[in-house]
């Protein structure tokens, strides 16, 4: 059976069947750009799905890290440690909420959330055992384990990895009637990202997330923001559901919480939700390790000053404005908030992939997302002019 390996070196760089990333081998990094093993910078416009907010080698970042590298690094989850309580402090602060659970990747949150709308159903809503529903939405993307692809409905992400785990409910994203109807007296939580990342940064309708608010808040229900992607300063405000004033019951982490140093996730709410778990019920071995939380801390402390909200704000309506220039031309449409947006591609001029290849060429990496959509999320710490540099390479890609 060939490795992952082999299928970067053998697939043909347009075979549908076989995923591999661009051929680009990165040697070093530094803010918003990247270097090969050539010696080729890239200016990186996709900042790791958004792990990257604060740029690649972020001085302060490093700092904590190496300062707590020689402290200590792990315990096990039978001590604590004198970070743990600080952050979880700090970032249930910055989140308005009363307890964090922390974990390690974007999928561990999610499961947990999982296990802890399921156990709140049980233990506080009253649900029957074992008959807990939760509802999510179609094209969503919540992470790659093998409960999370059961209620996905991306072919790649799902197919031939059944059994699949039972409980689950998919409705369409930013339809408030069909999720009305699918919410029942077994309905524990509703599951959504405040934008839809891998669907193609897909903002909701106006009044779509306020109104999962009303409509949870009135049917006791859970509302989980999966705010991995979209949250910690990406749309230009600290959560993207602030856009509509809305505060979920669940706040669901990870990405940039690590920094782009190491991996950091979290389930942060109130007490009456994260309250059901008791010690030995939950854990994981690196969830909360010392060095996830002194880089998390920093991150948290980055956050609250707000510059970086107000940077991808600005930036952002930069963005948006020259690549709303762009449609009617090459560009079919532009989606997206602060410095994230989805740009679609008018087909005759290449696939997602085959313009994310020509940018590549030009010294600008992006990511295709599916069909002739390409993603754009550079580090919030990009300067205006590198920006500017980036839309030029992307204007010329598409003789704009
Ligand atoms: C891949 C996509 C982005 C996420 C949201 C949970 C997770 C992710 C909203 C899981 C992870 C990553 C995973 C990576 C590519 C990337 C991705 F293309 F897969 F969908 F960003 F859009 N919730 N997204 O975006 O977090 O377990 O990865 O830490 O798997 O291909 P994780």
């Amino acid at each position: 059976m060939s490795t992952t390996t082999d299928a970067i070196r053998t697939a043909d760089a347009h075979s549908a069947h076989t995923y591999h990333p661009l051929p680009v081998v990165v040697a070093s990094a530094d803010g918003a750009w990247m270097t090969d093993v050539e010696g080729r910078r890239y200016l990186d416009m996709l900042a790791g799905y958004s792990a990257l907010n604060f740029g690649h080698g972020n001085r302060r970042l490093i700092d904590a890290a190496r300062a707590q590298l020689e402290r200590v690094t792990l315990t096990s989850r039978a001590f604590y440690h004198d970070r743990f309580a600080d952050f979880c402090a700090e970032l249930a602060a910055l989140c308005g909420k009363e307890m964090v659970l922390p974990m390690n990747t974007g999928a561990e949150a999610v499961e947990t959330a999982v296990k802890t709308a399921r156990k709140w159903g049980y233990e506080v809503k009253g649900v029957p055992d074992g008959h807990a529903k939760i509802v999510v939405a179609a094209d969503n993307f919540h992470g790659r384990t093998t409960t999370i692809v059961s209620f996905s409905t991306d072919h790649d992400a799902r197919d031939h990895f059944g059994p699949y785990t039972p409980g689950f409910e998919i409705v369409p994203y930013g339809d408030l009637t069909a999720l009305a109807h699918a919410v029942t007296e077994n309905t524990v939580a509703v599951l959504l990202e405040p934008i839809q990342g891998e669907a193609g940064v897909l903002v909701p309708p106006a009044g779509y997330l306020s109104g999962v608010r009303e409509l949870t808040r009135e049917r006791n229900v859970l509302f989980m923001a999966d705010e991995i992607q979209s949250g910690l300063g990406r749309t230009g405000r600290t959560f993207a559901c602030e856009h509509e004033g809305v505060v979920p019951d669940v706040y669901i982490l990870g990405k940039a919480l690590g920094g782009g140093v190491v991996p950091v996730s979290a389930v942060v709410a109130d007490r009456d939700v994260l309250g059901v778990f008791k010690p030995g019920q939950h854990g994981s071995t690196f969830g909360g390790n010392p060095l996830a939380c002194a880089v998390g801390l920093e991150v948290v402390a980055m956050l609250r000053t707000g510059e970086f909200q107000q940077r991808a704000t600005e930036l952002g309506d930069h963005l948006h404005r020259e690549l709303g220039l762009l449609v009617g031309g090459a560009v079919t449409a532009v989606r997206g908030r602060g410095l994230w947006a989805g740009v679609d591609i008018e087909p005759s001029h290449g696939t997602g992939r085959e313009i994310s290849e020509k940018l590549m060429e030009l010294g600008v990496l992006v990511k295709d997302t599916h069909g002739s959509t390409i993603r754009l999320a550079p580090p919030l710490v990009i300067s205006k002019e590198d920006l500017d540099w980036g839309l030029d390479q992307l204007r010329s890609v598409l003789g704009a």
